[in-house]
Protein backbone atom coordinates (compact mmCIF):
# COMPACT_ATOMS: atom_id res chain seq x y z
CA UNK A 1 0.00 0.00 0.00
CA UNK A 2 1.13 3.07 -1.10
CA UNK A 3 0.33 6.78 0.94
CA UNK A 4 -1.13 8.96 -1.04
CA UNK A 5 -1.32 11.82 1.52
CA UNK A 6 -3.42 15.09 0.14
CA UNK A 7 -2.31 17.04 3.59
CA UNK A 8 -0.30 20.53 4.15
CA UNK A 9 1.27 19.01 7.38
CA UNK A 10 1.62 15.15 7.26
CA UNK A 11 4.83 14.16 9.21
CA UNK A 12 6.55 12.10 6.55
CA UNK A 13 5.57 13.63 3.43
CA UNK A 14 3.18 17.16 4.34
CA UNK A 15 2.53 19.48 1.81
CA UNK A 16 4.22 17.58 -1.05
CA UNK A 17 1.17 16.79 -2.52
CA UNK A 18 -1.34 19.20 -1.41
CA UNK A 19 -2.15 19.62 -5.08
CA UNK A 20 -4.26 17.29 -6.70
CA UNK A 21 -2.68 17.00 -9.27
CA UNK A 22 0.63 16.75 -7.51
CA UNK A 23 -1.35 13.57 -5.48
CA UNK A 24 -2.37 12.05 -8.51
CA UNK A 25 0.52 12.03 -10.49
CA UNK A 26 2.82 10.61 -7.33
CA UNK A 27 -0.19 7.87 -6.98
CA UNK A 28 0.60 6.83 -10.56
CA UNK A 29 4.12 6.63 -9.82
CA UNK A 30 3.94 4.96 -6.60
CA UNK A 31 1.35 2.27 -9.06
CA UNK A 32 4.35 1.87 -11.38
CA UNK A 33 6.58 1.12 -8.82
CA UNK A 34 4.77 -1.84 -7.53
CA UNK A 35 1.78 -0.52 -4.96
CA UNK A 36 -1.36 -2.77 -5.14
CA UNK A 37 -3.54 -0.36 -3.65
CA UNK A 38 -3.02 3.73 -3.28
CA UNK A 39 -4.30 4.92 0.77
CA UNK A 40 -5.49 8.39 0.04
CA UNK A 41 -5.70 10.40 3.20
CA UNK A 42 -6.46 14.19 3.95
CA UNK A 43 -6.55 14.65 7.44
CA UNK A 44 -2.51 14.25 9.66
CA UNK A 45 -2.66 11.99 12.42
CA UNK A 46 1.20 13.00 12.82
CA UNK A 47 1.66 13.40 17.06
CA UNK A 48 -0.29 16.83 17.66
CA UNK A 49 -2.02 17.61 14.51
CA UNK A 50 -5.28 19.61 15.02
CA UNK A 51 -8.29 18.28 12.52
CA UNK A 52 -9.32 19.86 8.85
CA UNK A 53 -12.51 20.83 8.69
CA UNK A 54 -15.00 17.88 6.85
CA UNK A 55 -15.56 20.29 3.49
CA UNK A 56 -11.73 20.52 3.65
CA UNK A 57 -10.81 16.93 3.51
CA UNK A 58 -13.25 16.02 1.04
CA UNK A 59 -12.26 18.93 -0.92
CA UNK A 60 -8.46 16.86 -0.46
CA UNK A 61 -9.32 13.41 -1.55
CA UNK A 62 -12.42 13.36 -3.78
CA UNK A 63 -10.53 14.22 -6.70
CA UNK A 64 -7.93 12.17 -6.06
CA UNK A 65 -9.67 9.29 -5.57
CA UNK A 66 -11.93 9.48 -8.30
CA UNK A 67 -8.90 10.02 -10.82
CA UNK A 68 -6.75 7.65 -9.70
CA UNK A 69 -9.77 4.97 -9.30
CA UNK A 70 -11.19 5.80 -12.68
CA UNK A 71 -7.60 4.88 -13.99
CA UNK A 72 -8.39 1.73 -12.38
CA UNK A 73 -5.98 1.79 -9.10
CA UNK A 74 -7.30 0.27 -5.89
CA UNK A 75 -7.78 2.81 -4.07
CA UNK A 76 -7.99 3.07 -0.20
CA UNK A 77 -9.19 6.18 1.93
CA UNK A 78 -7.83 6.90 4.92
CA UNK A 79 -10.13 8.68 7.25
CA UNK A 80 -12.20 8.53 10.31
CA UNK A 81 -15.30 10.20 9.12
CA UNK A 82 -18.36 8.32 8.42
CA UNK A 83 -19.53 11.62 5.86
CA UNK A 84 -15.56 11.53 3.93
CA UNK A 85 -16.50 7.57 3.87
CA UNK A 86 -19.06 7.82 2.13
CA UNK A 87 -18.03 10.08 -0.42
CA UNK A 88 -14.59 8.36 -1.35
CA UNK A 89 -16.52 4.98 -1.84
CA UNK A 90 -18.98 6.97 -4.23
CA UNK A 91 -15.72 8.11 -6.02
CA UNK A 92 -14.29 4.46 -6.19
CA UNK A 93 -12.69 3.80 -3.31
CA UNK A 94 -12.84 -0.30 -2.24
CA UNK A 95 -11.01 -0.05 1.15
CA UNK A 96 -12.08 2.40 4.17
CA UNK A 97 -8.64 2.60 6.15
CA UNK A 98 -10.22 4.10 9.82
CA UNK A 99 -6.78 4.89 11.55
CA UNK A 100 -9.50 4.67 15.14
CA UNK A 101 -11.51 1.71 13.94
CA UNK A 102 -14.57 2.85 14.57
CA UNK A 103 -14.05 5.02 17.59
CA UNK A 104 -13.85 8.52 16.25
CA UNK A 105 -16.88 8.43 14.15
CA UNK A 106 -19.29 4.94 14.92
CA UNK A 107 -21.20 5.78 11.66
CA UNK A 108 -18.52 5.02 9.76
CA UNK A 109 -19.03 1.57 10.58
CA UNK A 110 -22.27 1.51 8.92
CA UNK A 111 -21.04 3.68 5.66
CA UNK A 112 -18.76 0.24 5.24
CA UNK A 113 -21.65 -2.72 6.19
CA UNK A 114 -23.48 -0.75 3.70
CA UNK A 115 -20.83 -0.31 1.02
CA UNK A 116 -19.43 -4.00 1.28
CA UNK A 117 -15.78 -2.41 1.03
CA UNK A 118 -13.34 -3.89 2.70
CA UNK A 119 -12.56 -2.11 6.52
CA UNK A 120 -9.50 -1.46 8.22
CA UNK A 121 -9.58 -1.01 11.67
CA UNK A 122 -6.53 0.30 13.39
CA UNK A 123 -5.46 0.45 17.36
CA UNK A 124 -6.61 3.86 18.42
CA UNK A 125 -6.98 5.96 21.87
CA UNK A 126 -7.61 9.56 21.05
CA UNK A 127 -7.13 12.12 18.66
CA UNK A 128 -3.42 12.82 17.82
CA UNK A 129 -3.65 16.35 18.99
CA UNK A 130 -3.23 14.70 22.76
CA UNK A 131 -3.08 10.93 21.77
CA UNK A 132 0.34 10.71 22.92
CA UNK A 133 -0.95 10.91 26.72
CA UNK A 134 -2.71 7.64 26.84
CA UNK A 135 0.22 5.75 25.27
CA UNK A 136 0.14 3.62 29.08
CA UNK A 137 -0.32 0.28 29.04
CA UNK A 138 0.16 -0.95 32.88
CA UNK A 139 -2.52 -4.59 32.65
CA UNK A 140 -0.99 -7.79 31.99
CA UNK A 141 0.02 -8.63 28.91
CA UNK A 142 1.71 -5.20 28.49
CA UNK A 143 1.19 -2.88 25.03
CA UNK A 144 0.86 -6.30 23.17
CA UNK A 145 -2.13 -7.73 25.35
CA UNK A 146 -4.38 -4.40 25.48
CA UNK A 147 -3.96 -3.64 21.51
CA UNK A 148 -5.71 -7.15 20.88
CA UNK A 149 -8.01 -7.09 23.33
CA UNK A 150 -8.87 -3.45 22.11
CA UNK A 151 -8.54 -4.41 18.54
CA UNK A 152 -11.29 -7.12 19.87
CA UNK A 153 -14.00 -4.59 20.59
CA UNK A 154 -13.20 -2.94 17.49
CA UNK A 155 -13.95 -6.30 15.46
CA UNK A 156 -17.61 -6.82 17.47
CA UNK A 157 -18.46 -3.40 16.82
CA UNK A 158 -17.52 -3.68 13.47
CA UNK A 159 -19.50 -7.62 13.07
CA UNK A 160 -22.86 -5.61 14.75
CA UNK A 161 -22.55 -2.86 12.53
CA UNK A 162 -23.32 -5.62 9.58
CA UNK A 163 -19.67 -5.36 8.43
CA UNK A 164 -18.55 -9.32 7.10
CA UNK A 165 -15.91 -10.68 9.22
CA UNK A 166 -14.63 -11.54 5.36
CA UNK A 167 -13.91 -8.05 4.60
CA UNK A 168 -12.15 -7.25 8.24
CA UNK A 169 -8.82 -6.31 8.28
CA UNK A 170 -6.48 -5.25 11.97
CA UNK A 171 -3.60 -2.50 12.11
CA UNK A 172 -1.54 -2.76 15.47
CA UNK A 173 -1.53 1.27 15.07
CA UNK A 174 2.58 1.98 14.96
CA UNK A 175 3.10 5.02 16.59
CA UNK A 176 -0.82 5.94 17.90
CA UNK A 177 -0.29 6.30 21.63
CA UNK A 178 2.46 4.69 21.92
CA UNK A 179 6.05 4.97 22.62
CA UNK A 180 8.89 3.58 20.46
CA UNK A 181 9.14 0.37 23.32
CA UNK A 182 5.41 -0.23 22.83
CA UNK A 183 6.04 -0.36 18.49
CA UNK A 184 8.68 -3.01 18.96
CA UNK A 185 7.14 -4.93 21.04
CA UNK A 186 4.35 -4.73 18.90
CA UNK A 187 6.47 -5.55 15.66
CA UNK A 188 7.56 -8.83 17.63
CA UNK A 189 4.58 -10.05 18.79
CA UNK A 190 1.84 -9.60 15.65
CA UNK A 191 1.18 -13.09 16.22
CA UNK A 192 -0.89 -11.97 19.41
CA UNK A 193 -3.08 -9.56 17.16
CA UNK A 194 -3.22 -12.47 14.59
CA UNK A 195 -4.85 -15.11 16.89
CA UNK A 196 -8.05 -12.63 16.19
CA UNK A 197 -8.26 -14.30 12.85
CA UNK A 198 -8.14 -11.68 10.58
CA UNK A 199 -5.79 -10.15 8.13
CA UNK A 200 -2.88 -7.70 9.01
CA UNK A 201 -1.87 -4.24 8.24
CA UNK A 202 1.04 -2.07 9.40
CA UNK A 203 2.55 1.24 9.00
CA UNK A 204 5.89 1.51 10.18
CA UNK A 205 7.78 3.80 6.90
CA UNK A 206 9.04 6.55 7.91
CA UNK A 207 8.07 7.32 12.02
CA UNK A 208 9.31 8.65 14.44
CA UNK A 209 10.03 5.23 16.63
CA UNK A 210 12.54 4.68 13.70
CA UNK A 211 13.93 8.53 14.03
CA UNK A 212 14.50 7.63 17.43
CA UNK A 213 16.41 4.23 16.49
CA UNK A 214 18.98 5.83 14.19
CA UNK A 215 19.73 9.01 16.88
CA UNK A 216 22.56 10.65 16.47
CA UNK A 217 25.26 10.99 19.10
CA UNK A 218 23.68 13.98 20.77
CA UNK A 219 20.41 11.99 21.08
CA UNK A 220 18.83 13.63 17.88
CA UNK A 221 16.24 11.55 16.33
CA UNK A 222 17.00 10.96 12.52
CA UNK A 223 14.96 13.44 10.17
CA UNK A 224 11.90 12.08 9.14
CA UNK A 225 13.44 11.87 4.82
CA UNK A 226 16.14 9.77 6.43
CA UNK A 227 14.76 6.51 8.18
CA UNK A 228 13.57 4.83 5.16
CA UNK A 229 16.19 2.16 5.04
CA UNK A 230 15.55 0.85 8.33
CA UNK A 231 11.78 0.74 7.62
CA UNK A 232 12.92 -1.34 4.60
CA UNK A 233 14.78 -3.52 6.84
CA UNK A 234 11.73 -3.86 9.12
CA UNK A 235 9.69 -4.89 5.72
CA UNK A 236 12.16 -7.47 5.50
CA UNK A 237 11.66 -8.80 8.72
CA UNK A 238 8.00 -8.94 8.68
CA UNK A 239 7.80 -10.84 5.23
CA UNK A 240 10.24 -13.38 6.10
CA UNK A 241 7.54 -13.80 9.28
CA UNK A 242 9.73 -12.75 12.19
CA UNK A 243 6.64 -10.77 13.42
CA UNK A 244 5.20 -14.04 14.49
CA UNK A 245 2.48 -14.07 11.65
CA UNK A 246 2.08 -12.54 8.17
CA UNK A 247 1.48 -9.68 7.31
CA UNK A 248 -1.20 -8.99 4.26
CA UNK A 249 0.06 -5.50 3.88
CA UNK A 250 2.65 -2.71 4.21
CA UNK A 251 1.38 0.78 4.25
CA UNK A 252 4.81 2.58 2.73
CA UNK A 253 5.70 5.87 1.20
CA UNK A 254 9.20 4.63 -0.76
CA UNK A 255 6.84 1.88 -2.60
CA UNK A 256 10.39 0.29 -4.48
CA UNK A 257 12.36 0.04 -2.40
CA UNK A 258 9.67 -2.04 -0.09
CA UNK A 259 8.91 -3.94 -3.03
CA UNK A 260 12.63 -4.98 -3.52
CA UNK A 261 12.72 -6.18 -0.06
CA UNK A 262 9.92 -8.04 -0.40
CA UNK A 263 11.81 -9.46 -3.16
CA UNK A 264 14.21 -10.61 -0.55
CA UNK A 265 12.11 -12.45 1.47
CA UNK A 266 9.93 -14.12 -0.92
CA UNK A 267 13.47 -15.51 -2.51
CA UNK A 268 14.57 -16.51 1.03
CA UNK A 269 11.22 -18.55 1.78
CA UNK A 270 11.69 -20.71 -1.41
CA UNK A 271 12.25 -24.24 -0.06
CA UNK A 272 16.31 -25.24 -0.20
CA UNK A 273 16.37 -27.70 -3.10
CA UNK A 274 19.19 -29.34 -5.42
CA UNK A 275 19.14 -26.17 -7.93
CA UNK A 276 19.93 -23.65 -5.15
CA UNK A 277 23.22 -23.14 -5.56
CA UNK A 278 25.89 -24.95 -2.89
CA UNK A 279 28.34 -22.26 -1.16
CA UNK A 280 32.13 -23.51 -1.11
CA UNK A 281 33.58 -20.58 0.48
CA UNK A 282 36.53 -22.48 1.43
CA UNK A 283 37.52 -23.83 -1.37
CA UNK A 284 36.81 -21.02 -3.51
CA UNK A 285 39.48 -18.13 -1.27
CA UNK A 286 41.90 -21.28 -1.13
N1 LIG B 1 -0.29 5.68 9.87
C1 LIG B 1 -0.54 6.92 9.44
C2 LIG B 1 -1.70 7.22 8.71
N2 LIG B 1 -2.59 6.25 8.41
N3 LIG B 1 -3.24 4.01 8.51
C3 LIG B 1 -3.04 2.76 8.93
N4 LIG B 1 -3.93 1.78 8.65
N5 LIG B 1 -1.94 2.42 9.65
C4 LIG B 1 -0.98 3.33 9.98
O1 LIG B 1 -0.01 2.96 10.66
C5 LIG B 1 -1.18 4.68 9.57
C6 LIG B 1 -2.35 4.98 8.82
C7 LIG B 1 0.42 8.03 9.77
O2 LIG B 1 1.49 8.09 8.88
P1 LIG B 1 1.64 9.13 7.64
O3 LIG B 1 1.63 10.53 8.23
O4 LIG B 1 2.93 8.77 7.04
O5 LIG B 1 0.50 8.93 6.70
Amino acid sequence: MGVVNVTPDSFSDGGRYVDPEAAVAHGRDLLAQGADILDVGGESTRPGATRPLVDEELGRVLPVISALAAEGARVSVDTMRAEVAARAVEAGASIVNDVSGGLADPAILDVVADAGVTYVAMHWRAHSEHMQRWARYDGPGGVVAAVRDELAARVEAALAAGIGAERLVLDPGLGFAKLAEHNWQLVRRLDVVASLGLPLLVGASRKTFLGHLLADAEGAPRPVGEREAAGVALTALLAAGLGGAPVWCLRVHDVRAHVDALAVAAQWALPAGPDRPQHHHDQEHR
